[in-house]
């Protein structure tokens, strides 16, 4: 039996690949493993019996035989461990892509997470411009220093890597934003991790269940 992923049977992004199935199945194009989507929709994803798999009622989950994983960081690691393809062979090599990994989700995403929540929740608070310049100064220090480390190497630490998949997809979220635009390096960084075949199988998929839903 192929494993089994949870996604948004009605992602709010409307196809763009931001919801948090997208590295998950990103991760099992890169990987070639074959893998079937269960869809859900926000009052399935509340009911205790999907709390079982996912305590938060979010999604992405991931369902193998009898192991149940949820946090998308977590199953594109296990992805990777049972995999060749997303870590490098040796033991040097591996910690330092799972370090990437860590770093895209601890150090590079919340101030940019922090950001989308107060374009989305906080546009109407007296303070949000002076708050939004504030995030914004955060990010642009984190990527300026990404960039500089990334230099002009293709990927993060040799080959492309689960730390380079977790990296490029929270990067995405910046997507039209002068602040991921204004550096061409990284710029190029992300387009270079949608241009894989991989990730343009795992965009597809789920870009299709956006659009069966929206009638398309
Ligand atoms: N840390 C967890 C993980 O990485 O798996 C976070 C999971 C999570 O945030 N899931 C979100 C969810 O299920 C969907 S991806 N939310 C429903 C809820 O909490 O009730 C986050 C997301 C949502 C919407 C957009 N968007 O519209 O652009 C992007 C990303």
């Amino acid at each position: 039996m192929p494993p089994v992923i949870t996604a948004f049977a009605q992602s709010p992004d409307r196809g763009r690949g931001l919801a948090r199935d997208m590295p998950v199945r990103w991760a099992l194009e890169e990987v070639g493993q074959p893998y079937e989507v269960e869809l859900v929709s926000f009052a399935e994803m509340k009911q205790p019996v999907y709390r079982t798999l996912q305590p938060f009622g979010q999604i992405p989950t991931y369902r193998e035989g009898e192991l149940a994983l949820f946090e998308s960081g977590a199953i594109v690691l296990y992805i990777a461990q049972g995999h060749a393809g997303l870590l490098p062979n040796d033991a040097d090599g591996r910690a330092r892509a799972v370090m990437w990994m860590f770093a895209a989700l601890s150090t590079i995403e919340p101030p940019i997470m922090d950001r989308s929540m107060a374009l989305i929740l906080e546009r109407q608070e007296i303070w949000h411009e002076q708050r939004l310049r504030l995030l914004e100064d955060r990010i642009r220090t984190r990527l300026a220093d990404l960039s500089a480390r990334l230099g002009d190497a293709e990927w993060l630490d040799g080959a492309f890597s689960a730390g380079d998949l977790m990296m490029i997809q929270v990067l995405r979220r910046l997507a039209g934003s002068e602040l991921l635009e204004g550096d061409r390096n990284l710029l190029a960084y992300v387009a270079r991790g949608e241009a894989r075949p991989a990730f343009q199988r795992a965009f597809a998929a789920q870009l299709a269940v956006f659009n069966d839903s929206a009638g398309n």
